[in-house]
């Protein structure tokens, strides 16, 4: 009898994982790079929800050489006991049925659970070998599957007086298309965690190559967050502002900082997952935040005589924040489940904001004094911009067409098709006009440098002329999608904007000012993937009749390497666009059958920002740094 019921829960189990094996993007999003990295963040959020059990405050991960990973904790153990209503262990349980770990922790609640909560069974199933070891009850148990299935019931292999867990797994190379991982997106997550989970040290290990090893354990929590995300800025205050309480079950934490930037920066997390596209915990941060600042200016009569209206996006410049709740039964909504649905979340949080907040700036008043003028600041400078917006658009229509004099159009018009040159200076600006395929390429030749954006209010952001004139070839109008006058993407005359530079230092520092532009004022570009960085060649090299273009250096030394025979090789270092004549230019860099483009991404914002106000802020040392840690590195800033 019990053999038999033992047979069937298997049976359900094994078809369970069946499930999993035939879709298995339902379960962890893709087979691609993103899935299998989901992998081993499924196995760390277990150890992360013993971690916050308090059980448990160190997790290592390894990438080995075969590309196999193990995560190991300190907690409890899985436990291996037999199951008496299941009929196996709960080892076997927890590793081969969907959403099993719910059946033992009923005190607790299971916080992370990953972004579709499927368990370790998941990946258990979607992996060729898993091997786990628990240490437990003063010994070490192992047991081993292929493909979700055991191989033989748990054994004992030792004895410890250690407790935890230790997964090694390897990706199915069945099922996922790469089954290669990045230390660098591993690490970005295992960071994140840290900050979010204090106090627990996660370390992360390459045996793959020899120098990759990162340990991570924030005892400041978010407040710790905050600082790496403000390294190069200027605080108007010296430490973050934080707070964390129990509220109605629901744990809430946020710290929060003003700097001297312009940019808005407020990351939004539920249960350990990054809601990208915010939700209650964020509207109900942004209205406490609102309420709480109004009231305090009001009530101390901070706008005296001046007549501008205050926005919460006023109260918002410069501000970095991170907001992270945990509750027990999340709804994550939208197409990729980063919105927290739970709306009696907003009015928690909108609350316990204007409590502590009010508190705060009655406590510090010299720290609102500072705060509350840079408010005022971002109010006033907002209505000159709209005024502005509305010369700039008063003047393009009196110029007729709306379209800049600079601008050489193409005649397609349908945006899809065509492409827009961003060309350092005239004379390149000229070779690209004589070298351009009319029909769908467009020429605007820039003069000189743009603004330096991360250092400008937004009202002379617009009334820059050179940006002005971006702005009317591109389309799109320009400021925030929350006014009807700004950024619309759809209005968009073409669908790749290429940035086209010389390869020398000036260059180089006009390509940055503007994909700053871009990413600060027209982010959504960057992230549909409109933005391309020309890649003109840095030499020819000539033998004979024979003429080669070069890209880069170790291509020159190949080439060398092959010619070494001949005589007479003419090597010619192309410093600017201009020396080249108008069909080697659009031969070797904008003919789309013969170039080269550099697809501008942005696979990681945090990292994107962290580049940016450095490369552009006012802080000197680390953009110093930086240049000379990357000047032998990096050929390509990709962002
Ligand atoms: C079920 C119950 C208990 C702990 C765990 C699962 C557990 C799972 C994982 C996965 C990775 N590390 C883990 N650590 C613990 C509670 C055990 C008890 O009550 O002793």
């Amino acid at each position: 009898m019990s053999n038999q019921q033992y047979t069937a829960n298997s049976i359900k189990s094994l078809k369970g994982l069946d499930a999993v094996r035939k879709r298995p993007a339902m379960y962890i999003g893709s087979t691609g790079s993103s899935g299998l990295h989901h992998l081993v963040y499924e196995v760390v959020d277990n150890s992360i929800d013993e971690a916050l059990a308090g059980f448990c405050n160190r997790i290592d991960v390894i990438i080995h050489g075969d590309e196999s990973i193990t995560v190991s904790d300190n907690g409890r153990g899985i436990p291996v006991d037999y199951h008496n209503e299941e009929k196996m262990s709960a080892l076997q349980l927890v590793l081969t049925t969907l959403h099993a770990g719910g059946k033992f922790d009923n005190s607790s609640y299971k916080v992370s659970g990953g972004l579709h909560g499927v368990g370790v069974s998941c990946v258990n199933a979607l992996s060729s070998v898993l091997q786990v070891e628990i240490f437990r009850d003063n010994k070490i148990y192992f047991m081993e599957f292929k493909r979700g299935v055991p191989n033989d019931d748990v054994k004992i292999i030792g004895s410890t007086d250690l407790t935890g867990t230790k997964i090694k797994f390897k990706p199915d190379s069945d099922i996922f298309e790469s089954v290669s991982f990045s230390f660098d997106v591993l690490s970005k997550r295992l960071r994140e965690l840290a900050f979010l989970n204090k106090g627990v040290t996660i370390t992360i290990n390459d045996e793959r190559s020899e120098e990759k090893f990162h340990e991570f354990c924030y005892p400041g929590g978010l407040s710790s967050f905050i600082s790496y995300l403000d390294e190069n800025k200027t605080p108007l205050h010296s430490e973050p502002i934080c707070f964390n309480q129990s509220r109605d079950n629901i744990e809430l934490e946020i710290a929060m900082q003003y700097n001297d930037s312009y940019t808005e920066n407020i990351f939004s997390f539920a249960n350990n997952i990054n809601t990208i596209d915010g939700g209650a915990h964020l509207s109900g941060f942004k209205k406490g935040l609102t309420r709480c600042i109004n009231t305090y200016i009001s009530k101390n009569n901070l706008l005296k005589n001046n007549k501008v209206e205050i926005k919460g996006e006023d109260l918002r410049e410069g501000l970095t924040a991170v907001i992270s709740v945990k509750l027990s039964n999340p709804q994550f909504e939208g197409q990729t489940k980063t919105k927290l649905g739970n709306s009696i979340v907003s009015g928690i949080v909108e609350s316990y904001v204007v409590d502590v907040l009010g508190m705060f700036l009655e406590e510090n008043p010299s720290i609102s004094k500072k705060i509350i003028e840079k408010c005022i600041n971002s109010a006033v400078a907002r209505e000159a911009a709209r005024r502005a917006r509305q010369i700039a658009r008063r003047k393009t229509v009196m110029d007729g067409g709306g379209l800049p004099g600079k601008l050489a159009d193409c005649s397609e018009k349908d945006p899809n098709k065509c492409e827009i040159f961003i060309v350092e200076g005239d004379s390149a600006g000229g070779s690209a006009k004589m070298g351009r395929d009319r029909t769908f390429q467009a020429i605007l030749p820039l003069k000189g440098k743009i603004l330096n954006v991360e250092k400008a209010r937004i009202d002379k952001v617009i009334s820059h002329e050179e940006i002005q004139i971006i702005v009317q070839a591109l389309g799109t109008g320009f400021g925030k999608n929350v006014d009807d006058e700004g950024f619309d993407i759809s209005k968009l005359r073409y669908n790749k904007i290429i940035i086209m530079t010389d390869a020398d230092v000036d260059g180089a520092h006009i390509r940055t000012l503007l994909l700053t532009f871009f990413f600060r004022h027209m982010p959504e570009l960057i992230e549909k993937g409109n933005v391309y960085i020309a890649q003109p060649p840095l030499y020819k090299i000539k033998s004979g009749s024979e003429e080669r273009y070069v890209f880069n250096d170790e291509e020159k030394d190949l080439i060398l390497k092959e010619w070494s025979e001949r005589k007479n090789i003419s090597i010619q270092r192309y410093k600017g666009l201009g020396e080249m004549n108008p069909e080697q230019l659009a031969d070797t860099t904008m003919n789309p059958d013969t170039r080269i483009l550099l697809n501008v991404k942005m696979e990681d914002v945090v990292e994107a920002d962290r580049v940016f106000t450095m490369l552009m802020g006012e802080e000197v040392e680390p953009r110093r740094r930086f240049i000379e840690n990357n000047a032998t590195k990096v050929k390509n800033l990709d962002i």
